[in-house]
């Protein structure tokens, strides 16, 4: 045990929960992953101390703590058959679609909710032993995969703080109703003192589906649920970027590079860019299909416009994404099998892996337009990145951007969207790109700005206040 007497609240070590460690192994050795979670939680947890708690990823000889990051390490260690159950099956074809507002029909198996019940379990086990480690800290717990981490920690230690951060939407009580085991879930997430989403709107989703699925068990006094004795507050905390740290990275040498090489390859062409996950929630097919309807109505665009589509490959041991790849592969075929004029290049670029940082800033600064468009997405982190790419190097792009995205509800400048309106989304693209410069770039500096105001590190600190159940202002840990 390393603390003795009573901690000021800002001073309180942090111990994270989430489904992965955030380590990958590079060529000399462990290094950091470099996920968004990890950048943010970094400094806090350097500060304060803390432990990072996740699945090993099977791998073995995990270091306790990395040379370059003073974080301690606790790996969960799984077998074959509870990843299958837990993470691939219950994670991610029941939750995932499920809080998605089913736009994939979730699978309900009761072997897969006993994996996810076990391995939630583990997870909590593992999260008390960290905690008898550091005994006042803040036990943060993130996402869906582990909605019953809270509950079961709450039984082992009643007294410990408890912040739970759903980084998925939360669907209307009818949909969330379908779960069978709702209830469940509910009073897994009720465990925590604070429980918090990106939106107003998921939040009151969320207060409405405990209402209606524990009419006798829950009191709600405004964003206060109660609880068995408890008072659990629900919250709205959009996430966001390290906006300095991207508008650095836009204006690196490394960046200058990769984007000449861009405007060398794609000289006198409008360049529209597609950057996601390869998921069925990101809308990348209907984007497709809008750009085949606009080549389609318009021949003189075909040798002018390009459309990049960079697709990080996501979760291939499971049907519905293996099914989704093929779609958009032989979409993208038939496009440009359709619209490639002889002698010229390809319209549609299609780039099947996540692209390096730098790489990645030179195509969101080369993008005339940024097309964001899923049929439903929690926060949607790529259009805040491009906003601050666009204005750290005075570009006026334009973001398109899904209304159904809870970044919508943050960069109110963008040119908002219905996906699901095919053939409005391919007229929409047509007109944005004929708007003035000076007004693209007007808007593109007010969303940078806000992202930059309420950047990563102002969500954590407001985070792990609310856990703490200190005053949210002033902001302290950056
Ligand atoms: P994701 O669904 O993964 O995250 P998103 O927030 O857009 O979605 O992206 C996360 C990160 O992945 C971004 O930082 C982005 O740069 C990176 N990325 C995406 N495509 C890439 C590519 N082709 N190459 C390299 N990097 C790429 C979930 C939720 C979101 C929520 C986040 C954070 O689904 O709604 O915003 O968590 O809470």
């Amino acid at each position: 045990m390393e603390e003795h007497g009573a901690l000021a609240d800002d001073q309180r070590p942090v111990v994270a929960v989430a489904n992965r460690l955030p380590l990958q192994q590079g060529s000399d050795g462990w290094e950091l992953s470099p996920g968004g979670l990890v950048t943010a939680l970094r400094p806090v947890m350097e500060r304060r101390s803390g432990t990072w708690v996740g699945w090993d990823g099977g791998d073995t000889g995990i270091p306790a703590r990395l040379p370059s990051m003073s974080i301690d390490l606790q790996g969960v260690t799984l077998t074959a058959e509870q990843v299958n159950g837990y993470y691939h099956e219950f994670a991610n074809r029941t939750l995932w679609p499920l809080l998605h507002d089913a736009v994939e029909k979730p699978v309900f198996e009761r072997c897969s909710w006993q994996a996810y019940r076990e391995v939630n379990e583990a997870f909590a086990a593992a999260a008390v032993e960290a905690l008898g480690r550091h005994p006042q800290a803040l036990l943060w717990v993130h996402d869906y995969h582990l909605m019953l981490v809270p509950e079961l920690v709450r039984a082992a230690l009643p007294e410990q703080r408890i912040g739970f951060f759903l980084h998925v939407p939360w669907p209307a009580p009818d949909l969330y109703s379908r779960l069978p085991w709702r209830r469940e879930v509910l009073r897994g997430l009720l465990g925590a003192d604070v429980v918090s989403f990106h939106t107003e709107g998921y939040r009151r989703n969320f207060v409405r589906s405990a209402t209606r699925a524990l009419p006798t068990d829950v009191v709600v006094r405004g964003t206060t649920v109660g609880h068995e004795g408890r008072a659990i507050a629900t919250t709205a905390g959009p996430i966001s970027i390290d906006a300095a740290q991207y508008a650095e990275t836009a204006t690196s040498p490394e960046t200058a590079h990769a984007l000449a090489a861009l405007e060398a390859q794609f000289a006198g062409r409008t360049v529209l860019l597609g950057v996601d996950r390869l998921d069925y929630t990101k809308g990348i097919v209907e984007r497709l299909l809008a750009v085949e309807l606009l080549l389609e109505r318009r021949p003189d665009l075909r040798d002018q416009l390009v459309f990049i589509q960079i697709a990080v490959p996501s979760r291939d041991d499971v049907q519905e994404y293996r099914d989704l790849r093929a779609t958009v592969e032989q979409t993208v075929g038939r496009i440009n099998g359709r619209f490639t004029q002889p002698g010229t290049d390809v319209p549609v670029h299609y780039l099947y892996r996540g692209l390096p940082q730098s790489q990645l800033a030179a195509h969101y600064a080369a993008a005339d337009a940024l097309l964001v468009t899923p049929l439903i997405d929690g926060m949607n982190l790529v259009a805040k990145e491009y906003v601050v790419v666009q204005h750290a190097l005075r570009r006026a792009g334009v973001l398109v951007l899904s209304e159904f995205t809870g970044a919508a509800a943050e960069l109110r400048e963008a040119r908002l969207c219905n996906p699901f309106d095919v053939e409005g989304l391919s007229h929409l693209i047509e007109g944005v790109l004929d708007e003035p410069l000076a007004g693209r770039r007007r808007r593109i500096a007010a969303m940078a700005r806000r992202v930059h105001q309420h950047d990563v590190h102002r969500w954590v600190a407001t985070q792990i206040a609310d856990i703490g159940g200190q005053a949210r202002e002033p902001v302290r840990d950056r």
